[in-house]
């Protein structure tokens, strides 16, 4: 559209023959022309917008924790452990390395604190925050959340824990061990194990009424199943409060709603193996239900699943906007916070496979054959409880392969958005392009509808193995930072810096954007308190020589890595003379206007 405008406009003004009308008619085109390059250019730029620093600091865990075994980067955690305002980073490693029988004894597995000093670098923070070198958390962890558990203000962390690390499942209690959280004291934090021993795989927190959160976790109900329990903390210890709650059944995943100020005092949902909700939200000392979006399971007996050991069997078909699936219900999930102009909205990760818009009725699915999909799913909250919504993505990748995803906003305009842990490089990930790491990211517009941002540009991690990523403001200067890691421990994690905020590509937000990041950089002191703008090569540099003079002190603390610090062009050279270009065309631009605008009629 913007290449068809030139011609058409040079045209209409080559119309105006007389010599005055010219030279007003050649100012306007010299204007307009360099209006359309500078637009030209804005558009080039936007799709190559890069907020982070190419630079970046490695962080490698010891190599005691990845060589005994077929061992993961299972996640990264971002929490401020020494409570100095910058959030530090906790990286949790598990490994299988079990020959096939039921061992009794706990998967191995280690946690590795890095703490985010003043100047950029890390510091290995194990034994300042927890007491001790090696770190466990008691298992494989599966999912994790936060709240603030003991009523000190500060911000704690429960995880999901099984022994599901490829020992057999011979009877239930085999994956079972009991639920980790980190817990704040005055100086760092203690890892307490909780609850009786479940396969924990959901978890979640609720407000409790009481100013601070419970955990809610899986109880096994006499038959087996799983529901949801509750603890919370009662003096030193975590007691069981689950009379308090209506009885859920614990669902693959579920959490809580932060206490609205409609008179709710907690909220609880329940993501169904039917692709719906079960909401419970509490006011005046009752519970009240509602549920939502329950798909209809269409059962139809002539439709046969052939799954991916070649057992044939029948399915049921669910129908979800239009499209037919094999589903698994919702298997994740996380609260979209709701802002003064649009309503919260519980977010589901819906798995299934992808049958198409229409199926045959008396055809033969092969599970190895159909797209696996996932896709997010929106709940409404409201005064009447929840209710499912369309989509309010523009566009979406069903096709992205992930564990984890998150709900807040990240670019600091009160609207919050959502990123989605995409694992690229996973064999279930073939179908596309190596993205590099970084998240998925749908940024929230103020209309209420979300747009895709367009990560091309981000540094990227390691093509081999699985690369992911997430953002977290690390440096405490209240811009998202990307942490890049592999599910192979061997690959270490890095940190790049941000020096702008995540923009979508429109003009009015990208040259905002720039002149916030300009204008930041001015007001920053120099105390290095804030990797800044102009100071992050340096104090990343200094951060990767003091990591690499830490080097190994002792057996027990971290193979630190020299940080690798890339050559490519720092940051802020690079969107700056493009913006300007921008600037100036657009300036131009509207000359160019103002100039065709002002001409006299004829
Ligand atoms: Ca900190
Ligand atoms: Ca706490
Ligand atoms: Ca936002
Ligand atoms: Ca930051």
């Amino acid at each position: 559209m913007i290449s068809a405008l030139p011609d058409k406009m040079s045209g209409k003004m080559m119309a105006q023959p007389t010599l005055k009308r010219m030279s007003f008619s050649i100012c306007s085109a010299i204007f307009l022309a360099a209006g359309l390059l500078g637009l030209a250019s804005m558009k080039v730029s936007a799709a190559a917008f890069n907020p982070f620093l190419e630079a970046y600091v490695e962080l490698t865990p010891p190599s005691e924790i990845y060589e005994r075994g077929a061992c993961f980067t299972s996640m990264v955690v971002p929490l401020d452990v020494n409570y100095d305002g910058r959030q530090d980073l906790l990286a949790h490693y598990f490994c299988n390395d079990f020959d096939g029988s039921v061992a009794p004894e706990p998967t191995l597995d280690a946690l590795m604190v890095y703490i985010s000093e003043a100047d950029g670098s890390f510091a290995v923070g194990n034994k300042k925050t927890f007491g001790a070198e090696q770190i466990s958390l008691g298992g494989a962890t599966r999912n994790y959340s936060t709240g603030d558990f003991n009523n000190d203000g500060r911000k704690d962390v429960v995880f999901a824990v099984n022994w599901e690390d490829g020992r057999p499942h011979l009877n239930f209690d085999s994956w079972d061990t009991e639920q980790t959280v980190l817990l704040s004291n005055e100086t760092g934090y203690s890892i307490e194990r909780v609850g009786e021993p479940v396969y924990g795989h959901g978890i979640g927190t609720v407000d409790n009424g009481q100013g601070y959160q419970d955990v809610l976790t899986y109880s096994r109900s006499d038959w087996g199943g799983l529901d949801i329990a509750v603890l919370r903390w009662q003096g030193a210890t975590a007691e069981y409060v689950t009379q308090n709650y209506p009885a859920i059944a614990g669902g693959l995943t579920f959490g809580g709603v932060p206490s609205g100020e409609d008179g709710v005092l907690g909220a609880i949902y329940n993501g169904t193996d039917n692709g719906g909700i079960d909401y419970f939200k509490k006011i005046a000392e009752r519970w009240q239900e509602s549920n939502a979006g329950d798909l209809e399971r269409l059962t139809v007996e002539t439709v046969t699943w052939v799954t991916w050991n070649g057992d044939p069997g029948l399915f049921r078909v669910s129908e979800l906007e239009g499209k037919y699936y094999n589903n698994l219900g919702i298997v994740d999930s996380c609260y979209l916070p709701s802002t003064p102009e649009l309503p919260g909205y519980i977010v589901g990760k819906f798995t299934g496979w992808y049958l198409g818009e229409s199926y045959d009725e008396n055809g033969t699915y092969y599970e190895m054959e159909q797209p696996i999909i996932n896709k997010l799913v929106f709940f409404e909250v409201g005064e009447s409880g929840v209710t499912r919504i369309n989509t309010p993505f523009a566009e979406e990748y069903t096709d992205d392969f992930f564990n984890f995803f998150s709900c807040r906003d990240l670019n600091q305009d009160g609207l919050p958005d959502i990123a989605v842990h995409n694992q690229t490089g996973n064999v279930a990930q073939m179908s596309q392009p190596f993205s590099g790491g970084a998240p998925r990211t749908y940024l929230r517009k103020p209309d209420g509808k979300f747009a895709v941002l367009d990560t091309s540009s981000f540094p990227k991690g390691e093509e081999d193995g699985t690369q992911l990523g997430l953002y977290a403001d690390i440096n405490g200067d209240g811009l998202e930072d990307l942490i890049l890691y592999n599910t192979d421990p061997n690959i270490p994690l890095r940190v790049h810096a941000a020096n702008a905020r995540m923009s979508l590509p429109s003009a009015e937000t990208q040259f905002l954007s720039l002149l916030k990041t300009l204008q930041k950089s001015i007001n920053s002191d120099s105390n290095g308190a804030a990797i800044g703008l102009v100071s992050s090569e340096p104090a990343l540099i200094a951060a990767g020589q003091e990591l690499a003079l830490a080097g190994k002190p002792s057996g027990e603390a971290v193979k630190g890595k020299p940080a690798t610090v890339s050559s490519a062009p720092l940051g802020v050279a690079k969107p700056v003379p493009t913006l300007s270009m921008f600037a100036v065309g657009l300036l131009c631009g509207l000359l160019g206007v103002a100039g065709l605008l002002a001409r006299p009629a004829k």
